[in-house]
C-alpha cells in the first residue's frame, strides 16, 4: 500500500517542519505533499528545503491563496495520477495528531473512507472556547438532519480515502471552496454508497500561527448544506441515468 499524506498550508511557516517528522515517525511509508498557496511567511521555501532532505516531502506549489477544497482537489489528483492506493487529508497546525495515521490507515481496511472524528467514544476537543465547541457542534447536527449523514463528525478535515473513492466520485461537481467542500465531499461518498468509519482522536487547537475561519465561511458553510439539500433529487437523478 503506498499512501499519501496531503497537507494545505497557508501561513504554516512555524509548523512544517515539525509536522513533516513527526509524519515521518508515525507512517514511514508514506509521502507526504504539502499544497501551499504562496503563504507571505515563507512556508513553502522550508517545505522545498526539507523536499531535499528528504524524498518523500513534496511541494505542491500554488501561485496564490486559492481556498482549502481546491487544495485538496490538487492534492487528489497528485494522488491519483502518482499511482498512490490511500490519500489521507490532515491540517498541518497539529490539531490533527500524526500520532493518529496509523489507525485511519488501518481503517480502510475494512472502509472505504475513514475519518479522525472529534464526536465518538474516546474523541474529543482540547483548548476550544465555548463560542468554537457549540460551533462545531451545532455544524455537525445540522450537516446531519438534513444531509441524512450518519457519521458524527461530518465536518472533519483528518480523513483516509481509499483511491477508488475519489476516483469514482464526481470531483468536478463539487462547487464549494472553503470549508464546506468536506461536507459536500462526504455528502457524495455517502449518495454513492461508499463505507464511511470514523476513529477517535483528541483534536487541539493549532499550536501556532492564526486561525483562517472567518464569519463568511461559517455563513457559506450553512448554505451549502442547504444547497445540497434541495440538490438531492437532481444528484439521485443523475445517478441512475
Ligand atoms: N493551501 C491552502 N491551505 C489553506 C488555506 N486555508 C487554510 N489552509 C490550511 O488548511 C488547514 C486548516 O486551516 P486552519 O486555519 O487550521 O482552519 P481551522 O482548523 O478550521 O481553524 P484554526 O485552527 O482555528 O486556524 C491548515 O493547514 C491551513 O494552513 C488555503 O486557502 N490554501
Ligand atoms: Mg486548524
Amino acid at each position: 500500500m503506498r499512501p499519501l499524506i496531503v497537507v494545505p498550508t497557508y501561513d504554516e511557516a512555524q509548523n512544517v517542519e515539525p509536522l513533516a517528522r513527526a509524519i515521518v515517525q508515525a507512517v514511514p511509508d508514506a509521502d507526504i505533499l504539502f499544497v501551499d498557496d504562496n503563504s507571505p511567511d515563507g512556508t513553502g521555501g522550508i517545505v522545498r528545503e526539507l523536499g531535499a532532505a528528504d524524498a518523500r516531502i513534496r511541494l505542491l506549489a500554488r501561485p496564490g491563496k486559492l481556498g482549502l477544497g481546491t487544495a485538496y482537489l490538487a492534492g487528489f489528483r497528485h494522488g491519483l495520477e502518482g499511482g498512490y492506493d490511500q490519500i489521507v487529508t490532515m491540517d498541518a497546525d497539529f490539531s490533527h495528531d500524526p500520532r493518529y495515521l496509523p489507525d485511519l490507515l488501518a481503517g480502510l481496511e475494512e472502509r472505504d473512507l475513514m475519518i479522525g472524528s472529534r464526536y465518538v467514544r474516546g474523541g474529543g476537543v482540547r483548548n476550544w472556547g465555548l463560542h468554537r465547541r457549540v460551533l462545531s457542534r451545532f455544524a455537525n447536527f445540522y450537516a446531519r438532519a438534513l444531509l441524512g449523514l450518519r457519521v458524527h463528525d461530518c465536518t472533519a478535515g483528518f480523513r483516509a480515502y481509499r483511491i477508488e473513492v475519489l476516483r469514482k466520485l464526481p470531483l468536478d461537481r463539487i462547487r464549494s471552496s472553503g470549508y464546506s467542500f468536506l461536507e459536500e465531499l462526504l455528502y457524495l461518498a455517502h449518495l454513492a454508497g461508499f463505507e464511511i468509519g470514523e476513529t477517535p482522536i483528541v483534536f487541539e487547537d493549532r499550536r501556532a500561527g492564526s486561525s483562517k475561519i472567518s464569519r463568511k465561511e461559517i455563513l457559506r458553510a450553512a448554505l451549502t448544506v442547504l444547497r445540497l439539500r434541495f440538490e438531492k433529487p437532481a444528484v439521485a437523478r443523475d445517478r441512475k441515468a
